[in-house]
Protein backbone atom coordinates (compact mmCIF):
# COMPACT_ATOMS: atom_id res chain seq x y z
CA UNK A 1 0.00 0.00 0.00
CA UNK A 2 1.54 2.82 -1.14
CA UNK A 3 1.57 6.71 0.88
CA UNK A 4 0.61 10.24 -0.03
CA UNK A 5 0.46 12.64 2.60
CA UNK A 6 -2.77 13.80 1.29
CA UNK A 7 -4.39 10.09 1.62
CA UNK A 8 -4.21 8.98 4.87
CA UNK A 9 -7.54 7.90 5.73
CA UNK A 10 -7.43 5.79 2.41
CA UNK A 11 -4.08 4.24 3.08
CA UNK A 12 -5.74 3.22 6.78
CA UNK A 13 -8.33 1.76 5.27
CA UNK A 14 -6.66 -0.21 3.04
CA UNK A 15 -4.18 -1.50 5.93
CA UNK A 16 -7.68 -2.33 7.80
CA UNK A 17 -8.41 -4.86 4.73
CA UNK A 18 -4.73 -6.26 4.51
CA UNK A 19 -5.29 -6.57 8.48
CA UNK A 20 -8.87 -8.06 8.07
CA UNK A 21 -7.36 -11.02 6.00
CA UNK A 22 -4.99 -11.89 9.28
CA UNK A 23 -7.48 -14.55 10.65
CA UNK A 24 -7.46 -17.75 12.23
CA UNK A 25 -11.07 -19.11 10.71
CA UNK A 26 -11.00 -18.73 7.25
CA UNK A 27 -14.19 -16.82 5.97
CA UNK A 28 -14.49 -14.83 9.48
CA UNK A 29 -12.22 -12.23 11.25
CA UNK A 30 -11.53 -13.90 14.13
CA UNK A 31 -7.94 -12.99 15.40
CA UNK A 32 -6.97 -13.99 18.88
CA UNK A 33 -3.89 -13.66 21.43
CA UNK A 34 -0.45 -15.37 20.12
CA UNK A 35 -1.95 -17.46 17.37
CA UNK A 36 -0.09 -17.37 14.13
CA UNK A 37 -2.65 -15.29 12.77
CA UNK A 38 -2.12 -11.94 15.29
CA UNK A 39 1.65 -12.83 14.19
CA UNK A 40 0.93 -12.19 10.82
CA UNK A 41 -1.19 -8.66 11.39
CA UNK A 42 1.54 -7.58 13.74
CA UNK A 43 4.29 -8.44 11.06
CA UNK A 44 2.20 -6.06 8.55
CA UNK A 45 2.26 -3.04 11.03
CA UNK A 46 6.06 -3.71 11.73
CA UNK A 47 6.60 -3.54 8.10
CA UNK A 48 4.60 -0.36 7.96
CA UNK A 49 6.34 0.82 10.95
CA UNK A 50 9.36 0.33 9.47
CA UNK A 51 8.70 1.94 6.12
CA UNK A 52 7.62 5.12 8.31
CA UNK A 53 11.04 5.34 9.52
CA UNK A 54 10.12 3.99 13.13
CA UNK A 55 12.09 1.81 15.10
CA UNK A 56 9.56 -1.66 15.62
CA UNK A 57 9.81 -3.98 17.64
CA UNK A 58 7.80 -7.77 19.69
CA UNK A 59 7.68 -6.82 23.08
CA UNK A 60 8.27 -10.10 24.97
CA UNK A 61 3.99 -10.83 25.43
CA UNK A 62 3.91 -10.07 21.51
CA UNK A 63 3.05 -6.40 21.72
CA UNK A 64 3.95 -4.87 18.62
CA UNK A 65 5.70 -1.66 19.49
CA UNK A 66 6.89 1.28 17.36
CA UNK A 67 8.75 4.03 18.03
CA UNK A 68 9.52 7.26 16.24
CA UNK A 69 11.94 9.98 17.33
CA UNK A 70 12.67 13.63 15.26
CA UNK A 71 15.63 13.53 13.49
CA UNK A 72 19.22 14.50 15.62
CA UNK A 73 17.56 14.51 18.65
CA UNK A 74 16.89 11.91 21.69
CA UNK A 75 13.87 13.34 23.36
CA UNK A 76 13.85 13.02 26.72
CA UNK A 77 9.58 12.52 26.81
CA UNK A 78 7.25 9.83 24.98
CA UNK A 79 3.71 10.61 23.68
CA UNK A 80 1.91 6.80 23.65
CA UNK A 81 -0.68 6.66 20.54
CA UNK A 82 -2.27 3.06 19.82
CA UNK A 83 -4.67 0.09 20.29
CA UNK A 84 -4.72 -3.73 20.08
CA UNK A 85 -4.55 -6.25 17.20
CA UNK A 86 -6.20 -9.00 18.16
CA UNK A 87 -10.55 -9.33 17.96
CA UNK A 88 -14.01 -11.00 19.08
CA UNK A 89 -14.50 -14.65 17.09
CA UNK A 90 -16.34 -13.54 14.01
CA UNK A 91 -15.24 -9.99 14.47
CA UNK A 92 -15.73 -6.53 12.40
CA UNK A 93 -12.11 -5.15 11.34
CA UNK A 94 -12.42 -1.69 13.27
CA UNK A 95 -12.17 -2.95 16.72
CA UNK A 96 -8.95 -2.44 17.47
CA UNK A 97 -6.90 -2.15 14.28
CA UNK A 98 -8.31 1.64 13.21
CA UNK A 99 -6.79 3.00 16.62
CA UNK A 100 -3.21 1.53 15.70
CA UNK A 101 -3.74 2.31 11.98
CA UNK A 102 -4.76 5.46 12.99
CA UNK A 103 -1.68 6.29 15.45
CA UNK A 104 0.44 4.78 12.39
CA UNK A 105 -1.06 7.30 9.67
CA UNK A 106 -0.20 10.40 11.95
CA UNK A 107 3.61 9.61 12.30
CA UNK A 108 3.33 9.18 8.89
CA UNK A 109 2.19 12.40 8.54
CA UNK A 110 4.25 13.77 11.46
CA UNK A 111 7.54 12.91 9.06
CA UNK A 112 6.36 12.93 5.95
CA UNK A 113 5.50 17.01 6.88
CA UNK A 114 8.80 17.34 8.42
CA UNK A 115 6.97 18.41 11.76
CA UNK A 116 9.44 19.17 14.45
CA UNK A 117 8.49 17.82 17.88
CA UNK A 118 10.02 18.24 21.29
CA UNK A 119 9.32 14.81 22.26
CA UNK A 120 9.54 10.76 21.00
CA UNK A 121 6.06 9.39 19.48
CA UNK A 122 5.13 5.28 20.51
CA UNK A 123 2.14 3.30 18.32
CA UNK A 124 1.21 0.31 20.40
CA UNK A 125 -0.53 -2.28 18.65
CA UNK A 126 -1.45 -4.53 21.98
CA UNK A 127 -1.20 -8.34 21.73
CA UNK A 128 -4.72 -8.79 23.42
CA UNK A 129 -7.29 -6.72 24.50
CA UNK A 130 -10.43 -8.63 24.06
CA UNK A 131 -9.44 -11.68 26.19
CA UNK A 132 -11.00 -14.05 24.00
CA UNK A 133 -8.51 -17.24 24.07
CA UNK A 134 -8.11 -16.47 28.62
CA UNK A 135 -11.26 -15.37 29.75
CA UNK A 136 -9.14 -11.91 30.83
CA UNK A 137 -8.66 -9.27 29.16
CA UNK A 138 -5.83 -6.77 28.65
CA UNK A 139 -3.21 -8.95 28.51
CA UNK A 140 -1.28 -6.91 26.09
CA UNK A 141 -1.41 -3.20 28.05
CA UNK A 142 -1.06 -5.24 31.34
CA UNK A 143 2.21 -6.39 30.56
CA UNK A 144 3.25 -2.79 30.00
CA UNK A 145 1.50 -1.24 32.41
CA UNK A 146 2.31 -3.78 35.26
CA UNK A 147 -1.29 -4.96 35.51
CA UNK A 148 -0.49 -8.69 34.87
CA UNK A 149 -0.46 -11.26 38.19
CA UNK A 150 2.00 -13.74 37.09
CA UNK A 151 -0.59 -16.50 37.92
CA UNK A 152 -1.82 -15.65 34.64
CA UNK A 153 0.67 -17.24 32.55
CA UNK A 154 -0.69 -20.46 34.10
CA UNK A 155 -3.92 -19.98 32.60
CA UNK A 156 -5.24 -22.61 29.81
CA UNK A 157 -7.16 -21.65 26.37
CA UNK A 158 -10.28 -23.86 24.97
CA UNK A 159 -7.51 -26.76 23.96
CA UNK A 160 -5.54 -27.35 27.24
CA UNK A 161 -2.58 -24.78 26.32
CA UNK A 162 -1.34 -22.55 28.80
CA UNK A 163 -0.73 -18.81 28.48
CA UNK A 164 2.96 -19.60 28.76
CA UNK A 165 3.58 -22.18 26.49
CA UNK A 166 1.16 -20.13 23.88
CA UNK A 167 3.57 -17.06 24.33
CA UNK A 168 6.44 -19.34 23.81
CA UNK A 169 5.25 -21.10 20.67
CA UNK A 170 5.16 -17.85 18.95
CA UNK A 171 8.24 -16.40 19.64
CA UNK A 172 7.31 -14.58 23.28
CA UNK A 173 9.33 -14.65 25.90
CA UNK A 174 6.90 -15.81 29.14
CA UNK A 175 9.52 -15.53 31.67
CA UNK A 176 10.17 -12.16 30.78
CA UNK A 177 7.27 -10.49 31.29
CA UNK A 178 8.10 -8.46 34.09
CA UNK A 179 11.12 -6.70 31.72
CA UNK A 180 8.16 -5.80 29.63
CA UNK A 181 6.67 -3.33 32.20
CA UNK A 182 7.07 0.18 30.75
CA UNK A 183 8.66 3.23 32.96
CA UNK A 184 5.99 5.66 33.17
CA UNK A 185 8.22 8.43 34.42
CA UNK A 186 9.16 9.23 30.29
CA UNK A 187 5.66 9.70 29.27
CA UNK A 188 3.58 12.66 28.19
CA UNK A 189 0.33 10.33 28.03
CA UNK A 190 -1.66 7.39 26.26
CA UNK A 191 -3.87 8.23 23.18
CA UNK A 192 -6.43 5.71 22.05
CA UNK A 193 -8.42 6.11 19.11
CA UNK A 194 -11.31 3.43 18.98
CA UNK A 195 -14.51 3.24 17.28
CA UNK A 196 -17.25 3.93 19.42
CA UNK A 197 -19.20 0.51 19.36
CA UNK A 198 -22.16 2.36 19.85
CA UNK A 199 -24.89 4.47 18.79
CA UNK A 200 -24.19 8.45 20.20
CA UNK A 201 -22.18 9.46 17.47
CA UNK A 202 -24.39 8.54 14.77
CA UNK A 203 -27.60 9.94 16.43
CA UNK A 204 -25.59 13.22 17.44
CA UNK A 205 -24.10 13.09 13.68
CA UNK A 206 -21.11 13.56 14.42
CA UNK A 207 -17.38 11.89 13.45
CA UNK A 208 -15.67 11.98 16.72
CA UNK A 209 -16.35 12.41 20.52
CA UNK A 210 -14.71 12.87 23.41
CA UNK A 211 -14.48 9.72 25.92
CA UNK A 212 -14.75 10.82 29.33
CA UNK A 213 -14.53 7.57 30.88
CA UNK A 214 -14.20 3.93 30.49
CA UNK A 215 -16.61 1.69 32.57
CA UNK A 216 -15.10 -0.96 34.97
CA UNK A 217 -16.09 -4.56 34.50
CA UNK A 218 -15.99 -7.80 36.35
CA UNK A 219 -15.49 -11.30 34.33
CA UNK A 220 -16.59 -14.70 36.30
CA UNK A 221 -16.95 -17.85 35.48
CA UNK A 222 -19.72 -20.12 36.96
CA UNK A 223 -19.79 -23.74 37.76
CA UNK A 224 -22.64 -25.89 38.24
CA UNK A 225 -22.21 -29.47 39.04
CA UNK A 226 -25.48 -31.54 39.05
CA UNK A 227 -26.42 -35.22 38.02
CA UNK A 228 -26.51 -36.65 35.47
CA UNK A 229 -28.63 -39.44 33.86
CA UNK A 230 -30.76 -41.30 31.48
CA UNK A 231 -33.54 -38.31 29.93
CA UNK A 232 -36.74 -41.02 29.69
CA UNK A 233 -36.16 -42.76 32.93
CA UNK A 234 -35.21 -40.20 35.58
CA UNK A 235 -38.66 -38.18 36.86
CA UNK A 236 -38.60 -34.60 36.64
CA UNK A 237 -38.71 -34.24 40.29
CA UNK A 238 -35.59 -36.56 41.26
CA UNK A 239 -33.58 -34.58 39.03
CA UNK A 240 -30.79 -32.64 39.29
CA UNK A 241 -30.33 -31.07 36.27
CA UNK A 242 -26.81 -28.99 35.93
CA UNK A 243 -28.05 -26.89 33.05
CA UNK A 244 -31.72 -25.65 34.01
CA UNK A 245 -30.11 -24.53 37.37
CA UNK A 246 -27.96 -22.63 34.72
CA UNK A 247 -30.85 -21.64 32.54
CA UNK A 248 -32.57 -19.92 36.03
CA UNK A 249 -29.31 -17.98 36.84
CA UNK A 250 -29.11 -16.55 33.85
CA UNK A 251 -31.98 -15.41 34.15
CA UNK A 252 -31.47 -14.09 37.29
CA UNK A 253 -29.07 -12.17 35.58
CA UNK A 254 -30.96 -10.52 32.78
CA UNK A 255 -33.18 -10.04 35.93
CA UNK A 256 -31.26 -7.88 37.89
CA UNK A 257 -28.88 -6.07 35.47
CA UNK A 258 -32.41 -4.85 33.77
CA UNK A 259 -33.66 -3.59 37.22
CA UNK A 260 -30.17 -1.72 37.75
CA UNK A 261 -29.65 1.97 35.60
CA UNK A 262 -26.62 1.41 34.30
CA UNK A 263 -25.70 -1.87 34.48
CA UNK A 264 -25.05 -4.14 31.81
CA UNK A 265 -24.60 -8.34 32.30
CA UNK A 266 -24.09 -10.84 29.68
CA UNK A 267 -23.37 -14.82 29.62
CA UNK A 268 -21.59 -14.81 26.37
CA UNK A 269 -19.99 -18.45 26.61
CA UNK A 270 -21.69 -21.67 27.55
CA UNK A 271 -20.30 -25.29 28.29
CA UNK A 272 -22.77 -28.10 29.09
CA UNK A 273 -20.98 -31.71 30.03
CA UNK A 274 -22.03 -34.50 28.50
CA UNK A 275 -23.97 -33.01 25.99
CA UNK A 276 -26.08 -35.64 24.58
CA UNK A 277 -29.49 -34.96 23.62
CA UNK A 278 -30.70 -37.96 25.64
CA UNK A 279 -28.44 -37.47 28.62
CA UNK A 280 -29.63 -34.55 31.61
CA UNK A 281 -27.07 -32.13 31.95
CA UNK A 282 -24.43 -33.27 34.70
CA UNK A 283 -21.83 -30.02 34.63
CA UNK A 284 -23.02 -26.64 32.82
CA UNK A 285 -20.08 -23.57 32.98
CA UNK A 286 -20.64 -20.08 31.56
CA UNK A 287 -18.88 -16.81 31.26
CA UNK A 288 -20.70 -13.41 33.03
CA UNK A 289 -19.13 -9.71 32.11
CA UNK A 290 -20.91 -7.61 34.15
CA UNK A 291 -20.02 -3.59 34.01
CA UNK A 292 -21.09 -0.57 35.09
CA UNK A 293 -20.22 3.32 35.12
CA UNK A 294 -20.07 3.18 38.98
CA UNK A 295 -17.61 0.70 40.83
CA UNK A 296 -19.97 0.42 43.57
CA UNK A 297 -22.91 -0.58 41.63
CA UNK A 298 -20.91 -2.63 39.87
CA UNK A 299 -19.55 -4.76 42.74
CA UNK A 300 -23.02 -4.70 44.96
CA UNK A 301 -24.74 -6.54 41.60
CA UNK A 302 -21.60 -8.67 41.17
CA UNK A 303 -21.68 -9.63 45.44
CA UNK A 304 -25.87 -10.14 44.77
CA UNK A 305 -25.48 -12.76 41.65
CA UNK A 306 -22.74 -14.76 43.54
CA UNK A 307 -25.54 -15.10 46.01
CA UNK A 308 -28.09 -16.13 44.05
CA UNK A 309 -26.02 -18.33 42.31
CA UNK A 310 -25.56 -20.36 45.33
CA UNK A 311 -29.22 -20.47 46.44
CA UNK A 312 -30.30 -21.85 43.30
CA UNK A 313 -27.76 -24.35 43.21
CA UNK A 314 -28.81 -25.53 46.85
CA UNK A 315 -32.42 -25.68 45.93
CA UNK A 316 -31.58 -27.85 43.20
CA UNK A 317 -29.40 -30.09 44.79
CA UNK A 318 -26.71 -28.88 42.61
CA UNK A 319 -23.08 -27.82 43.54
CA UNK A 320 -22.93 -24.12 42.12
CA UNK A 321 -19.95 -21.54 42.19
CA UNK A 322 -19.07 -18.23 40.76
CA UNK A 323 -15.39 -17.92 40.59
CA UNK A 324 -14.03 -14.09 39.47
CA UNK A 325 -11.87 -14.34 36.69
CA UNK A 326 -11.09 -10.66 36.59
CA UNK A 327 -12.19 -7.35 37.83
CA UNK A 328 -11.17 -3.98 35.87
CA UNK A 329 -11.95 -0.85 38.12
CA UNK A 330 -13.86 1.94 36.13
CA UNK A 331 -11.41 4.99 34.75
CA UNK A 332 -12.04 8.66 34.15
CA UNK A 333 -10.26 10.14 31.45
CA UNK A 334 -7.60 12.53 32.44
CA UNK A 335 -8.84 15.86 33.03
CA UNK A 336 -6.04 18.08 31.00
CA UNK A 337 -5.07 15.52 28.07
CA UNK A 338 -9.11 15.48 27.62
CA UNK A 339 -9.07 18.98 27.83
CA UNK A 340 -6.37 19.26 24.67
CA UNK A 341 -8.25 16.52 23.00
CA UNK A 342 -11.60 18.64 23.19
CA UNK A 343 -9.52 22.32 22.25
CA UNK A 344 -8.72 19.44 19.19
CA UNK A 345 -12.04 18.51 18.30
CA UNK A 346 -13.53 21.91 18.66
CA UNK A 347 -11.66 23.28 16.46
CA UNK A 348 -11.82 20.21 13.89
CA UNK A 349 -15.33 18.55 14.29
CA UNK A 350 -17.09 22.04 14.78
CA UNK A 351 -18.41 20.85 18.55
CA UNK A 352 -17.82 18.63 21.31
CA UNK A 353 -19.68 15.45 21.44
CA UNK A 354 -18.78 14.05 25.43
CA UNK A 355 -19.20 10.27 26.00
CA UNK A 356 -18.50 7.64 28.10
CA UNK A 357 -17.45 4.06 27.12
CA UNK A 358 -19.27 0.90 28.16
CA UNK A 359 -17.06 -1.15 26.55
CA UNK A 360 -13.37 -1.57 27.59
CA UNK A 361 -10.27 -0.41 26.15
CA UNK A 362 -6.75 -0.79 26.93
CA UNK A 363 -6.96 3.38 27.91
CA UNK A 364 -7.94 1.63 31.36
CA UNK A 365 -5.17 -0.58 31.61
CA UNK A 366 -2.74 2.32 30.68
CA UNK A 367 -4.40 4.57 33.50
CA UNK A 368 -2.16 3.09 35.81
CA UNK A 369 0.67 4.13 33.93
CA UNK A 370 -0.29 7.44 32.84
CA UNK A 371 -2.52 9.78 31.80
CA UNK A 372 -4.86 8.79 29.28
CA UNK A 373 -7.63 10.29 26.75
CA UNK A 374 -9.52 8.56 24.24
CA UNK A 375 -11.22 9.28 20.92
CA UNK A 376 -14.76 7.58 19.55
CA UNK A 377 -15.30 7.68 15.84
CA UNK A 378 -18.47 6.82 14.89
CA UNK A 379 -19.20 3.38 13.65
CA UNK A 380 -22.60 2.69 11.24
CA UNK A 381 -25.59 1.86 13.83
CA UNK A 382 -22.98 1.70 16.41
CA UNK A 383 -22.58 -2.21 15.11
CA UNK A 384 -19.48 -4.07 16.97
CA UNK A 385 -17.84 -7.24 17.52
CA UNK A 386 -20.15 -8.24 14.32
CA UNK A 387 -18.67 -8.76 11.00
CA UNK A 388 -21.30 -5.57 9.59
CA UNK A 389 -18.85 -2.88 11.56
CA UNK A 390 -18.16 -0.25 9.46
CA UNK A 391 -16.13 3.54 9.73
CA UNK A 392 -16.16 5.91 6.62
CA UNK A 393 -13.37 7.26 5.59
CA UNK A 394 -14.29 10.94 6.14
CA UNK A 395 -14.70 10.17 9.39
CA UNK A 396 -11.51 8.26 9.69
CA UNK A 397 -9.70 11.26 7.95
CA UNK A 398 -11.60 13.35 10.66
CA UNK A 399 -9.72 11.46 13.03
CA UNK A 400 -6.88 11.38 11.53
CA UNK A 401 -7.30 15.44 11.61
CA UNK A 402 -7.55 15.52 15.59
CA UNK A 403 -4.75 13.11 16.60
CA UNK A 404 -2.63 15.21 14.46
CA UNK A 405 -3.93 18.13 16.05
CA UNK A 406 -3.57 16.76 19.17
CA UNK A 407 0.04 15.75 19.06
CA UNK A 408 0.79 19.48 17.81
CA UNK A 409 -0.51 20.86 21.04
CA UNK A 410 1.27 18.02 22.90
CA UNK A 411 4.24 19.92 21.19
CA UNK A 412 3.19 23.33 22.18
CA UNK A 413 2.42 22.64 25.88
CA UNK A 414 6.25 21.81 26.01
O1 LIG B 1 -15.34 -6.29 25.89
C1 LIG B 1 -15.07 -5.13 25.63
O2 LIG B 1 -15.66 -4.23 26.13
C2 LIG B 1 -13.96 -4.82 24.68
O3 LIG B 1 -14.44 -4.91 23.38
N1 LIG B 1 -12.88 -5.70 24.94
MN1 LIG C 1 -13.77 -5.33 21.36
MN1 LIG D 1 -11.56 -2.76 21.24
Amino acid sequence: VTLAADNLAATVMDRAECLAACTEEPGRLTRRFATPALGQAGGLVLKWMTQAGMQGRRDAIGNVIGRWEPPGRAPAQTLLLGSHLDTVRDAGRYDGALGVLIALACVEHVRGDGVDLPFAIEVLGFADEEGVRYGTAYLGSGALAGGLAPSVLARRDADGISMADAIAAVGGAPDELAAARRDGADLLGYLEVHIEQGPVLEAADRAVGVVTGIAGQTRAEVIIDGVAGHAGTVPMALRHDALAAAAEVIGAIEARARAAEGLVATVGELAVEPGASNVIPGRARFSVDVRHLDDAAREAAVADLGGRVGAIGRARGCRATWEEVQSTPAVICAPELTAELEAVVADVAVDVVRLPSGAGHDAAMMARLTDVAMLFVRCAGGISHHPTESVSEGDVAVAIDVTRGFVARMAQRR
